[in-house]
């Protein structure tokens, strides 16, 4: 018999979609949207529909293993829970007495989960174990470091309220593949006669039917916003009242902005110079004006002074103060969650070596520093995910280091482990989802039973906590006091709802003194500690552009989110599909033609995929899409492989989009 059931998508997304999930026979048949959610309406992306692929897929783990094989084969045996922990408990006990915790590494991102099954039981285990602190700076490092400084947690302009914006930024974004709720307000904008500009080196959907596409060198996002805020001082078109009244750094903002005027900015981003200034006509007489900030302009070396710069348009024109004026950027600091009550960080007795996640494969393989001997990644997938993949291997082969991967699928990573754990799905855990896309907060229940032997990560830890003897009662709290911790002292902000109304209502909205609606700066304001717009935060340091040195390789790699996978969750459909974009020019200059097998390179790695030319992105840049498994390139290394780890300005985040390359017929 098949009954439907609600549930939330906990992916990587800012959508956070409702859905409504069949079920036959204890077995999930389909997936779909649900209204519950009204900023989602019912309609969810077509990757999400194929889930139930992945909960059967034969890729799914549902055993606890064991390897038999060397490291990577991905030969194992199938072993007892009890056996697991037991290995697991004596392995990290060994480890600490003779090395202590910096010996020991967790290894996880979360962005794929709710908040119970990241930064909860998890990080009370390892606080109370003592091991390293994993730096989480794999994906909005830089812009969230920035946003903090300067607006603190105010929220960002809803989605809904684009459709009543006179002028529309997209920069660095591409909604239409990674929010596709927002496409729809974008589309309402433009039809009503709204002024869209695209700042991105690809042509984007989206970027199809701008008024304006600037097609920037990338990692240049820095000198065009300045340059766009000298045209404003320059030419009287700065809100000098609203810079008096809410903004400290002004002289500073204004001093950096006037060493790029636009004929400097327009040779170092490569664009024309009349496109700036149409840009800045357009964006500063129009009212409402929104910019949608989006992640590709982070990574890489200037990503903290691109945030820096482009978050303080709307300051400096004046914009904010009317419904669909200002600005978005991630809105996950304006969740009413108590991090500090589920992650307890007062668990840990001593200090804590701190290892940045964006430079795993060094930490693995430095000789210098104290060895890390234990691995244990959870909600991650960092061969496919993190810089420098090549090296990363390198220390994921140490016969010396103990790998333990807690996944739902065998992915690349979990291949190099010595102990696989099976974990669930969400279709089969309870949990909390926020948002980065909208102001509500989402519970969602189990719709079928585990499958195997899986767990979810509350249990795991819950599990280890007690193999290791930890008496404290934090290490192990129920499901109903965890939902509690996470909502604790947040009732005023969900205009009083509680643990209990979000269980039972499976959706609550936030509340901006007292209105479910928010308008920046009306009742929405910066939570900085002087309560004004930081523009030129001491503790971020001086504005400045690094140009990229010199390189052997030509060519700058950007590697882009796809429309079909989340990072690199459902990538094991598409084994065999990612192809190198390139513009006709950089292909004739190099005697390469469409569909051909090429090798893209650099000093450290190459990747082997056919070629697709074309002019959706601009010459002198080229794109493979993030989140390729091994398997999907002709030679097992996938685009990680070609990134390298140095990190941003500000955040210390990856450089994704930072890469040299060149590129040859294969
Ligand atoms: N379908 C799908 N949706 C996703 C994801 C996914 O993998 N797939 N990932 C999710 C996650 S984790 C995140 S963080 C968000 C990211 O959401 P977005 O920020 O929209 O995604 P990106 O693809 O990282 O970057 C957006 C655009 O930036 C451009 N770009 C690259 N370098 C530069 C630059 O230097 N300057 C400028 N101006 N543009 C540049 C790229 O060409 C790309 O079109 O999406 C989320 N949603
Ligand atoms: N080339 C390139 N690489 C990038 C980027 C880029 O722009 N270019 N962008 C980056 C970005 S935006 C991000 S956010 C990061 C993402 O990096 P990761 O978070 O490492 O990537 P995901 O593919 O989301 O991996 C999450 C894994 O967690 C597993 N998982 C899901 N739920 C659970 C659970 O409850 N328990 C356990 N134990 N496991 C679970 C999933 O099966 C999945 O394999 O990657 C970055 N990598
Ligand atoms: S990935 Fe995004 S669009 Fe797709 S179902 Fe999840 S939240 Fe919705
Ligand atoms: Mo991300």
């Amino acid at each position: 018999m098949a009954e439907t059931h609600s549930s939330v998508c906990p992916l990587d997304c800012p959508d956070t979609c409702s859905l409504s999930v069949t079920v036959e026979d204890g077995r999930i048949t389909k997936v779909d949207g649900s209204q519950r959610n009204p900023l989602t309406d019912g309609f969810i992306c077509a990757k999400v529909r194929r889930y139930p692929e992945r909960v059967y897929s034969d890729l799914r783990i549902l055993h606890p293993l064991r390897r038999t094989g060397t490291k990577g084969e991905g030969r194992f045996e199938r072993i007892s829970w009890e056996e697991a922990i037991v290995t697991i408990t004596t392995r990290l006990q060994d480890i600490l007495r003779e090395h202590g915790g910096e010996a020991i590494l967790p290894y996880h991102y979360g962005g794929s989960n709710g908040v119970l099954s990241e930064g909860a039981l998890d990080a009370r285990f390892f606080h109370r174990l003592g091991a390293c602190e994993l730096e989480k700076t794999i994906c909005a490092a830089p812009t969230g470091t920035v946003y903090r400084a300067m607006y603190g947690s105010m929220g960002g302009v809803p989605f809904p309220d684009y459709r009543l914006a006179r002028a529309v930024m997209l920069w660095g974004v591409n909604p239409s593949a990674t929010s596709i709720h927002l496409v729809p307000h974008i589309h309402a904008a433009r039809r009503a006669g709204a002024f869209v500009a695209v700042i991105d080196p690809r042509r984007t959907p989206l970027a199809r039917s701008a008024n304006l596409h600037l097609q920037l060198l990338p990692g240049t996002d820095v000198v065009l916003a300045l340059s766009l805020v000298h045209e404003f001082m320059r030419r009287g078109w700065a809100d000098k009242r609203f810079l008096n009244e809410h903004c400290n750094g002004v002289d500073d903002l204004a001093e950096t902005a006037s060493t790029y005027p636009p004929h400097l900015a327009a040779q170092i981003c490569n664009i024309d110079a009349a496109d700036i200034l149409r840009l800045a006509e357009a964006y500063a007489h129009a009212s409402p004006a929104v910019i949608r900030c989006g992640w590709g302009i982070e990574r890489n070396r200037n990503g903290g002074a691109a945030a820096r710069a482009i978050l303080s348009l709307p300051a400096v024109a004046g914009k904010f103060g009317v419904r669909g004026g200002g600005m978005t950027m991630s809105l996950s600091g304006v969740a009413p969650i108590n991090k500090a009550a589920l992650a307890r960080p007062d668990l840990r007795r001593g200090e804590a070596r701190r290892v940045n996640m964006s430079q795993i494969g060094r930490a693995l393989t430095d000789t210098e520093a104290p060895a890390i001997r234990a691995l244990f990644v959870y909600n991650a997938n960092p061969i496919a995910m993190a810089p420098q993949q090549n090296l990363l291997l390198q220390g994921l082969q140490r016969e010396d280091l103990f790998t333990v991967v807690h996944e739902q699928v065998m992915t690349d990573t979990a291949r190099f482990a010595d102990i696989v754990l099976p974990a669930t799905t969400c279709f089969e855990q309870e949990d909390i989802k926020k948002a980065y896309g909208h102001y509500y907060l989402q519970h969602f229940r189990p719709v079928i039973s585990a499958c195997g032997e899986a767990i979810s990560n509350v249990e795991l830890f819950t599990r280890l906590s007690q193999a290791f003897g930890f008496t404290e009662t934090e290490l192990r709290p129920t499901t109903d006091e965890l939902t509690a911790n996470a909502l604790a002292g947040s009732s005023e902000r969900l205009g009083g709802a509680d643990a209990e109304t979000l269980r039972s209502q499976g959706i609550v909205a936030y509340h901006f003194q007292g209105s479910e609606d928010l308008v920046q700066f009306g009742n929405a304001f910066p939570t900085t500690a002087s309560g004004r717009v930081e523009l030129a935060a001491p503790e971020l340091g001086p504005f400045a552009y690094q140009p990229a040195p010199a390189s052997l390789f030509p060519l700058t790699l950007i590697s882009p989110a796809s429309a079909r996978t989340i990072n690199s969750t459902f990538a094991e459909f598409l084994l065999r599909e990612p192809r190198l974009l390139m513009h006709p020019d950089d292909a004739g200059t190099r005697g390469l033609s469409d569909g051909q097998a090429i090798r893209v390179f650099n000093e450290l790695g190459e990747v082997h995929v056919p070629l697709h030319v074309s002019s959706d992105i601009r010459p002198g840049v080229v794109s493979l899409p993030k989140g390729m498994w091994q398997a999907a390139s002709a030679n097992g290394q996938s685009v990680t492989a070609l990134v390298p780890d140095h990190v941003t300005d500000i955040g210390a985040g990856a450089c994704f989009n930072d890469a040299r390359v060149e590129v040859a017929a294969h």
